[in-house]
């Protein structure tokens, strides 16, 4: 497999579906965009981009909701060779001030809805963004702004793409980290046809008849790949969604009930979530009956999902949970179960055209057996942190990308997690993963979720502490559970203390924040 040495990934996913301009491409919350009108609007965008200044590999920072306008603004982008920066919408002011002067941004698409946090950001930021491109305005415009719809209907679609190649900036991703600011992640024209190739198609086996709907966004790189790269690289329709993915917001999706007219009745047949969200909605008394959805196949990524979640949603909805692991660096999933072929409890082995190696503390690769850090090698891989040679450095070396995940690889090539390469505890000499002692916790019928983090006890010894929210109608003591972890672990796999809490702090994606549980245990 390779590209040819001209490749623009817009225009590639554009000549893919030009046979099918009538097509649904997307269905958002207030009507539906056809393949045709996709391209129509993007080149038309492109131009409008031309005409405003903005030059090749300039960035633009695109901070919009979820609905049709986000593919367009991106693809128009990459059309004429203008790198998009992604950004998540739940963000503060004090970050968008930040991205604005770190990626050097000279433009904004942005949300109506979001127009204001944006506003404060620019009022904090010494770098001016020259021109706003507001989608779906919701009050009237500043001067430097203009409504994104107009400015599109009144540009002719641009006649050629940017001539870019494979290896040329496409489009940047913040990645954060444990501490400091969060990573510029540029990514170039041909790492979305890369994930494409390798996960989406021959992994998932997507094809034109299938629905795609994602609990995560498409500003983050697990959402790009479900509602853009893959869909959209073999023709297949997709549902967006602006609001949070609640399990009630995610049902009306599922059973083609929250959809706007044109597209009722439409049902996603592949749903892309976290282990969180699957948690949440098998614990929700409004789940749908498995006849009203059209599920055919899911897929998990975040964290590593407990067996216990996949198989009570396999006997309920008779539908596999593929679960995998991916990065933004990586850009989508490069360690991953199959369909047909999946062990509860791991996370699969590695997709083909990606390498994978677990090292200990000398650098050398662990036996089987043994929890190792983990090491990518793939096409996909980003090519740096903008700004930041120290970190790229560190993190994208001779052709491998150090994930910050601690893995154990078994006798049959499969991968376990064991937490973070931070998040690692070593009680009494003896390494414990947290999300080992998690994961068997959440097996006791009362608990909704649990997180371990590693505390001190009065000898300053680390010990294990599990903060668990039980489900609503439940109840067990400490006791109870620590005789439970006992029974289904090693003994001194057991947490020394338990916190019963209403909740966990999480990310917007849903993961959990052990490090705001370390903090609080500081205090
Ligand atoms: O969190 C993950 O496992 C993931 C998957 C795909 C793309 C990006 C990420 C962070």
């Amino acid at each position: 497999m390779s590209l040819p040495t001209e490749f623009n990934f817009a225009e590639h996913l554009f000549a893919l579906n030009r046979a099918r301009p009538a097509k649904l491409a997307y269905i958002d919350d207030r009507g539906t965009l056809s393949y045709g009108a996709l391209e129509d609007r993007a080149r038309r965008l492109a131009s409008a981009l031309q005409s405003a200044g903005v030059q090749r590999e300039e960035r633009v920072l695109l901070l919009q909701l979820d609905s049709h306008d986000w593919p367009v603004s991106f693809l128009g982008c990459l059309y004429a060779g203008v790198v998009p920066v992604a950004v998540n919408t739940l963000l503060t002011a004090d970050d968008y001030a930040y991205m604005i002067e770190h990626s050097g941004a000279v433009a904004a698409l942005v949300s109506g809805a979001l127009l204001p946090v944006l506003q404060d950001a620019m009022s904090k930021s010494p770098h001016a963004l020259r021109q706003l491109f507001v989608s779906q305005p919701t009050a009237a415009l500043p001067n430097s702004a203009s409504d994104l719809d107009a400015v599109i209907g009144a540009h002719p679609p641009l006649a050629r793409p940017a001539a870019t190649g494979p290896q040329d900036h496409a489009f940047w991703l913040y990645s954060s980290g444990s501490t400091g600011r969060p990573k510029g992640t540029v990514h170039s024209h041909g790492n979305p046809w890369w994930t494409a190739e390798l996960y989406g198609k021959p992994v998932l086996g997507l094809t034109e008849d299938d629905v795609c709907f994602s609990a995560a966004k498409l500003y983050f790189a697990y959402g790009l790949g479900n509602g853009l790269s893959f869909p959209l690289s073999v023709g297949a329709t997709v549902v967006l969604m602006a609001e949070r993915p609640t399990p009630d917001a995610t049902f009306k999706r599922w059973t083609g009930t929250g959809l706007s007219a044109a597209a009722s009745g439409v049902k996603p047949t592949v749903f892309f979530g976290a282990p969180t969200g699957f948690a949440g909605m098998l614990a929700s008394a409004a789940l749908p009956a498995r006849d009203r959805v059209a599920l055919r196949m899911c897929s998990s990524a975040g964290e590593a999902l407990p067996g216990e979640i996949a198989q009570r949603f396999k006997a309920h909805f008779g539908c596999e949970i593929i679960d995998g692991i991916g990065s933004t660096e990586m850009l989508h999933i490069f360690l991953s179960n199959r369909p047909g072929d999946i062990r509860y409890g791991t996370t699969g082995r590695p997709v083909d055209g990606y390498e994978i190696e677990l090292r200990g503390e000398d650098g050398r690769p662990v036996p089987d057996g043994e929890v190792g850090d983990l090491y990518i090698k793939g096409p996909s891989s980003a090519l740096m942190y903008w700004g930041n040679p120290e970190k790229s450095r560190q993190t994208f070396r001779d052709g491998w990308t150090q994930s910050g995940d601690k893995y154990s690889r078994d006798a049959d090539g499969y991968y376990t997690y064991a937490g973070r390469s931070d998040d690692m505890l070593k009680v009494s000499g003896i390494y414990v993963s947290p999300f080992e002692v998690e994961a068997t916790l959440m097996r006791h019928p009362a608990v909704l979720e649990a997180a371990v983090i590693g505390t001190q006890d009065s000898d300053g010894l680390t010990k294990t502490k599990a903060f668990v929210v039980l489900k609503s109608n439940q109840s067990c003591s400490a006791e109870d559970l620590k005789v439970f972890v006992k029974e289904h672990l090693a003994a001194y796999k057991y947490p020394r203390f338990i916190e019963f809490v209403d909740e966990l702090p999480k990310t917007a994606t849903g993961k959990i924040q052990r490090f705001r549980l370390r903090e609080q245990e500081q205090h």
